[in-house]
């Protein structure tokens, strides 16, 4: 499972967002205009900022949507 906080009109998710799309990959977003989702997003990853990916699966979890998008691209190639 892969998760993505994410901000409406952010640029940068944007691109991490078209990242998966490309590659079939899916994610359960989080947005953090919920006030909740961005307390629960600094409690993970120590700061506010988006996007931010939840590899549950690997026990991945990072900030940066260039290296987020580079770690999809290596772990998640399209067949
Ligand atoms: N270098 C970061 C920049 C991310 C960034 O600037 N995100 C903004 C939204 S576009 C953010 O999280 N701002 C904090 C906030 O909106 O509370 C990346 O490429 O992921």
């Amino acid at each position: 499972m892969l998760t993505l906080y994410v901000k409406t009109g952010c640029p940068f998710c944007r691109i991490v967002l078209q990242a998966g799309e490309e590659l079939g990959v899916s994610f359960e977003e989080k947005n953090i205009a919920s006030d909740a989702i961005a307390t629960e997003l600094i409690a993970r990853g120590g700061k506010r900022q988006v996007p931010y990916l939840v590899d549950g699966e690997r026990g991945i979890e990072m900030y940066e949507s260039k290296e987020i998008v580079a770690y999809l691209h290596a772990n998640y190639q399209k067949s």
